[in-house]
């Protein structure tokens, strides 16, 4: 493929922006009184409107030939057929093939995978009812009470995300928790809160070998055996999730408590194998296959959907005409909703691991920003904070805001209508981003505050608001396990899409490997009695400053 931006493509998107840059998207509304009509997609109970963006006919008709240009179609067929679209770790990205509830046959190197993937499900089943109904019994006979999922990024943000998004269906007698940080606060914590009889520790390791997990996987067992005594009793309390059998083993946890992880499925596209057996546990196997149904659907839509009427595409579309024309780099993800308060750390993740390359797949440097830097906050918590930026700042930031219609959560006898209110903040703010509030509209409104003209003047500029600020509203019926797994695999075709057009391999992650490389060099330094000489001098200094104060 040739470079996309030297393509005709990008060159009349880049003609068409000198010509809509200053456009405001008030007047388009003016303009166009069906706008909502022509720049919304409903899909199943999922209504995308993306129709306060700085888009007109033309830019979708220039976006969608971009993507063709960019051969999407194509490589969309090649992420669901198998192939090892992740060069350079040659392998395939298959996480499509964990929550394929058709039960197509999906082949990787002419076997299909579908048989691994439904036995692990029923072993996930199998085990998750166990630990649910009171089988599974902790050493001295108890029921288990505490599961504890030890892994980290990948093995950790989307089983803690989705375990705090539905509480609602989660078991009242066991409590889930999450440690991931190797800082030891974070696992202390949670022992704190765990009995040794009654509880479950998960570790989560594709590879069994990253330094935080093994840490703490490490102390867990030593806090387990300190009451426990005998190596025989781990059994009964440890279970793993990893494609590194002998290291699991060697680590001592028993056989039938391994759950397979292959190299197809990374490490951010991992919660819908085996390592949301914490999730499973939590909120049960049928709500766990609820969660990979919406996935599936989610899946269903984006192969099946004309370009245009593609949630995933079109996300995927305008993310690129902020980022690459308007140089609006970075998204905020705005859930309204309590229990989406992770969404913002899970989606971070994956997208800013995918797409936050340089190389592309030519192996040589970009031509054009990749991905956004992602952030954000639940709604409308974000509204008392940072949105006096996204209102007023200098720099402009594309939101997204996702809110569900019905709240599962429901105070008893509710006077005072919680979530109508946080209904009308996340349409007031989209609203008022949009539109903005102009000199007359503020004059009018202080007039009556500020009787002195000289006073009033001074005073205007500051209340103005430009407006023209971009967002995608993304509303669902209500946040079941179904709504949740389109919600996210719609954010990871949307991602995919991307990649795609940008031309990297969204399923590396060279930089996290790096970070667990230096780790290892620096911590031989940490522990040595003799000042080190093995960096730059402010590294030198800061580890012998902090040997020097231990
Ligand atoms: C995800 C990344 C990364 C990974 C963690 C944990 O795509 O590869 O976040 O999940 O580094 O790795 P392990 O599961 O191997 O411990």
């Amino acid at each position: 493929m040739a470079e996309i931006t030297k393509t005709s493509e990008w060159r009349s998107l880049e003609k068409h922006f000198e010509k809509i840059k200053n456009s405001h998207m008030k007047e388009m509304f003016e303009d166009d009184p069906n706008r909502f009509e022509n720049n919304h997609i409903l899909f199943d109970d999922f209504l995308f409107d993306f129709s306060k963006n700085r888009i007109t006919e033309e830019t979708k008709k220039l976006l969608l030939s971009l993507a063709k240009a960019a051969d999407l179609e194509n490589w969309r067929d090649h992420l669901f057929s198998g192939e090892k679209i992740n060069f350079t770790e040659n392998r395939a990205a298959l996480h499509i093939a964990l929550r394929n509830r058709s039960n197509r046959a999906i082949e990787l190197d002419g076997k299909d995978v579908m048989p691994l993937v439904n036995d692990e499900l029923t072993k996930i089943k199998k085990v998750s009812n166990e630990v649910r109904n009171g089988e599974w019994q902790g050493y001295t006979g108890k029921k288990i009470t505490s599961i504890v999922n030890i892994g980290i990024g990948g093995s950790d943000l989307g089983p803690a995300m989705v375990c705090k998004a539905l509480k609602p269906y989660g078991l009242k007698d066991i409590s889930p928790h999450f440690v991931s940080n190797v800082d030891a606060a974070d696992l202390s914590k949670v022992l704190e809160k765990c009995d040794p009889e009654t509880t479950l520790f998960i570790i989560a390791s594709k590879t069994f070998s990253t330094q935080e997990t093994m840490t703490n996987a490490f102390s867990a067992r030593d806090w387990f055996l300190s009451k426990a005594q005998k190596d025989e009793f781990v059994k009964h309390h440890f279970v793993a999730i990893s494609a590194n059998t002998k290291a699991v083993t060697d680590f001592g946890i028993h056989p039938e408590n391994i759950f397979t992880l292959w190299d197809w499925v990374g490490g951010r596209y991992s919660m819908w194998s085996s390592i949301g057996l914490s999730i499973a546990i939590y909120i049960g196997m049928e709500n766990f296959e609820g969660f990979l149904a919406g996935a599936h659907d989610a899946d269903n839509h984006f192969t099946s959907s004309p370009l245009e009427e593609n949630i995933p595409v079109m996300m995927a579309l305008i993310g690129i005409w902020y980022i690459n024309f308007f140089g609006f780099n970075t998204l905020a993800i705005l859930p309204y909703d309590q229990c989406l308060a992770r969404l913002p750390a899970y989606l971070q993740q994956a997208d800013m691991e995918s797409n936050g390359k340089f190389i592309g797949r030519d192996n040589k440097r970009v031509c054009q920003q990749t991905g956004p830097i992602l952030w954000g906050e639940a709604g409308t918590n974000g509204q008392h904070a940072f949105y006096q930026l996204l209102h007023q700042g200098t720099q402009i930031v594309p939101s997204d805001f996702i809110m569900p219609v019905h709240s599962n959560y429901q105070l008893e006898g509710d006077k005072n209508n919680h979530h109508q209110i946080l209904q009308a903040n996340f349409i007031a703010q989209t609203q008022s981003l949009m539109m903005g509030k102009s000199v007359i509209d503020v004059q009018d409104e202080m007039r009556n505050d500020i009787k002195n003209n000289k006073d009033l003047r001074k005073l205007v500029s500051h209340r103005i608001f430009e407006g023209n600020r971009p967002s995608n509203s993304i509303i669902f019926n209500s946040l079941t396990p179904r709504a949740l797994g389109k919600l996210v695999a719609m954010y990871e075709h949307k991602i995919f899409v991307q990649g795609v057009i940008w031309n990297i391999n969204s399923f590396d992650q060279w930089g996290v490997e790096y970070g667990k490389q230096i780790a290892k060099l620096v911590l031989p330094e940490l522990a040595s009695n003799q000042s080190t000489k093995a960096f730059d001098s402010s590294t030198n200094n800061l580890i012998n400053y902090i040997k020097n104060n231990t």
